[in-house]
């Protein structure tokens, strides 16, 4: 089934650090999976704007707009492009729902906040302060403690939820930052699955056009000084 193009905000430019990582590849890996164009709007990223908060009241990316409907949250939009697609079967539409969730709930929210300290300690002007070590330390067996769980749920399994679906999607792509930090070792089926997600053809396509939004973005900047 063809349907009308949507529209994925991101920003317009962020500095190299965060490229290949933010969220707005969600939905560009969705859009990609499930057969649907998308055209890109860009919002700055500083200052932020009324025009922004409107949209997302917590000002940040990615945000959707499909016809009148305007979303965000990059769960929320992975499941409505997954909607009418393979990457949302009715007969497994709760499990999905169970694993994405558990992914930006329980895995997202344990190792994003280690990997935020982290980013604390790399750039302390953007991220800062960085916590006090024992801080750190505790953060990250709190990771650890998802991560196993996680890595025996894993075994023996391509997918989380049968085939794959929009559930891998978030799930491969909160385990991409750890996996990227080195923080995976210790947890082969997870690393396998990591690998096994980001070959898929579309994570590529996706992959390769946040890529390049970026460094147009860098080419327009350059341009103009
Ligand atoms: N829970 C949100 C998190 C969105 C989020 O953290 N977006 C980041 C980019 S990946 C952002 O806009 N950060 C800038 C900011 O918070 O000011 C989602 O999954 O969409």
């Amino acid at each position: 089934m063809s349907r009308d193009p949507v529209t994925i905000v991101t920003y317009e430019w962020l500095p190299e650090f965060p490229r290949g990582f933010v969220r707005d590849i969600r939905a560009r890996w969705a859009a990609e999976e499930a057969g649907v164009a998308y055209a890109v709007e860009t919002l700055p990223v500083m200052p932020k704007s009324v025009a922004h908060r409107q949209i997302q009241p917590f000002e940040q990316v990615p945000i959707l707009r499909d016809g009148d409907l305007t979303l965000f949250e990059s769960g929320a939009i992975v499941l409505h492009l997954a909607e009418g697609t393979p990457l949302l079967p009715e007969a497994r539409r709760a499990e999905i729902t169970q694993w994405l969730i558990a992914a930006l709930n329980s895995v997202e929210g344990a190792t994003g906040r280690w990997a935020l300290m982290q980013m604390a300690e790399r750039h302390p002007a953007i991220f800062g302060p960085p916590s006090p070590p024992e801080v750190v330390e505790h953060a990250r067996q709190g990771m650890v403690a998802r991560l196993d769980a996680l890595e025996r749920v894993m075994q023996g399994r391509d997918w989380i939820a049968g085939d794959f679906s929009a559930a891998d999607i978030l799930l491969a792509d909160v385990l991409r930052v750890p996996a990227a930090m080195e923080a995976l070792a210790g947890h082969p089926a997870l690393t396998a699955y990591v690998a096994r997600a980001t070959a898929r053809p579309a994570f590529q396509r996706a992959l390769a056009d946040h890529m390049a939004h970026w460094q147009a973005a860098d080419a327009r900047m350059a341009a103009q000084a």
